[in-house]
C-alpha cells in the first residue's frame, strides 16, 4: 500500500489522460486464450502469461486495480491529487480476439466504462475501445461509444494482429474519429513478432523500450503512408513523451525528404507537409510514465505548450509523489495549467 500523502492544492485541476482499466472478464478471457495457445502473438502470450499469475507485489497491484472503477481507484487518485482520470481499456484490449468476439467484447467494455463514468462523472471520462480487425464494425462502435455513451475518444493498442493501421483496410476507423471530431489514443502494445525477439531475449520488449519502438513505428507508418493527407483533421495522442519521437524531429524531416528525393522506396512517396508538421498539427502528447521535467519541457518547446498533457499510467506506474514533483516544474503558470488541465479539457471535450 502507498502511504497517504498530503497533496498541496494547485491552481488547476489535475487530469490524468492515460489510465488503464480492464473488466475482470477480459482477464479471464486472456487466460483462456493463452492456455489454449490460440493467439499467435509472442508478446501477448509472454506478457499476459506472466501478469495473470505472477506473485510479485507489482503484478498483484496491477491485477487488483485494473478491474476497479470504484472506491480503491478514487482513493489512489485522491492520494496523488488526481482530480480526473481519462480511462482506456488496457493493452492489447480486444485486438487479439477474433473479429466477431472482439467487436462484441469492445461493446461490453464500453458499456462497463460508461456505467463507471455515469457513477462518477466528475472523476472519470473514458475512451471507446473497438476491434479494428473488423474496421467497419469498429467505426460503428466508435460512433456508438461517442454519440450514445458519451465517450471522449478512441483507444487503439498499436498493431492489430501483427498489422499496422496504415493499411487502407483500417481507415474506416480514422474516418469515424475524424468525422466525430474525437482523438485516437495510439497506445503501446508488445512489439509484433517480427520485432520482438531480440528485445525479449534481454527483457526489453515491454514498457521499458519495446512499447515505444512498436508505437513510434506505428505512428511514423501512419504519417509516411499519408493517413493525415487523407484525414487532415485527425488527431492522434501519443503517450510516453511521444514514444521518444519528438527528440529526433529534425532528423525525421531531413531523412524523410532525402529518402523521397532519392526515390529508393515505392512505399515512401511525397507528402503534403513535413513529418514535423504532422507531428505538430495532428498529434498530441502525454508524459505517461515519464514524470521528468526536462522531457516535458522539451516537448512543450518543440511541439507546443497546447499539445502536451499530463498522464500517470495507473495502475502500471502509481507513484503519487511524481504528481507533486511535476507541480514544481519551472514553467509559467499558464503552461502548467495547460499541461495538467486545459489541454485535456479541450482535446477530450471535458466539461469544465
Ligand atoms: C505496462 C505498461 C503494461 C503500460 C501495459 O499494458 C501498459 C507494463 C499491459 O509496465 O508492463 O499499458 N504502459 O502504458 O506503460
Ligand atoms: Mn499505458
Amino acid at each position: 500500500m502507498t502511504e497517504a500523502i498530503q497533496v498541496a492544492p494547485a491552481p488547476y485541476k489535475r487530469i490524468a489522460t492515460e489510465e488503464a482499466f480492464c473488466p475482470p472478464e477480459m482477464l479471464d478471457r486472456y487466460r483462456r486464450l493463452i492456455e489454449a495457445k490460440t493467439v499467435p502473438e509472442i508478446g501477448f502470450n509472454s506478457m499476459w502469461g506472466f501478469y495473470l499469475d505472477a506473485d510479485s507485489p507489482r503484478c498483484r497491484f496491477i491485477r487488483d486495480h485494473l478491474g476497479d472503477l470504484g472506491e480503491a481507484r478514487l482513493a489512489h487518485m485522491d492520494q496523488a491529487g488526481i482530480d480526473m482520470a481519462v480511462l482506456a481499456l488496457t493493452s492489447p484490449g480486444v485486438q487479439v480476439m477474433p473479429a466477431g468476439e472482439g467487436t462484441s467484447f469492445a461493446a461490453q467494455a464500453n458499456d462497463w466504462l460508461a456505467d463507471a463514468v455515469a457513477r462518477h462523472p466528475n472523476r472519470f471520462a473514458g475512451l471507446a475501445a473497438c476491434a479494428p480487425q473488423d474496421a467497419v464494425a469498429a467505426a460503428k462502435e466508435i460512433e456508438r461509444g461517442v454519440n450514445r455513451l458519451g465517450l471522449k475518444g478512441v483507444i487503439i493498442n498499436s498493431h492489430v494482429q501483427q498489422q499496422y493501421m496504415d493499411d487502407t483496410k483500417f481507415w474506416p476507423v480514422f474516418e469515424a474519429a475524424e468525422a466525430l471530431d474525437v482523438p485516437i489514443y495510439l497506445h503501446p502494445a508488445t512489439p509484433t513478432n517480427r520485432l520482438i525477439e531480440p528485445m525479449l531475449e534481454r527483457g526489453l520488449d515491454g514498457a521499458i523500450f519495446g512499447f515505444s519502438v512498436e508505437t513510434g513505428l506505428h505512428a511514423l507508418r501512419l504519417i509516411v503512408a499519408g493517413v493525415f493527407d487523407r484525414f487532415p483533421e485527425l488527431q492522434v495522442v501519443l503517450g510516453h513523451v511521444g514514444e521518444s519521437l519528438p527528440f529526433t524531429l529534425y532528423r525525421l524531416d531531413y531523412m524523410h525528404a532525402a529518402s523521397v528525393a532519392s526515390g529508393r522506396y515505392t512505399a515512401m512517396g511525397p507528402l503534403k507537409r513535413k513529418v514535423s508538421d504532422y507531428m505538430k498539427e495532428n498529434f498530441l502528447y502525454t508524459n505517461s510514465g515519464v514524470a521528468w521535467e526536462p522531457a516535458i519541457r522539451f516537448l512543450q518547446e518543440t511541439i507546443g505548450v497546447d499539445r502536451v498533457m499530463y498522464a500517470m499510467d495507473y495502475p502500471y506506474q502509481y507513484k503519487p509523489e511524481e504528481v507533486t514533483a511535476l507541480d514544481g516544474m519551472k514553467i509559467g503558470a499558464v503552461a502548467k495549467k495547460a499541461f495538467f488541465e486545459d489541454n485535456a479539457r479541450r482535446v477530450f471535450k471535458l466539461a469544465g
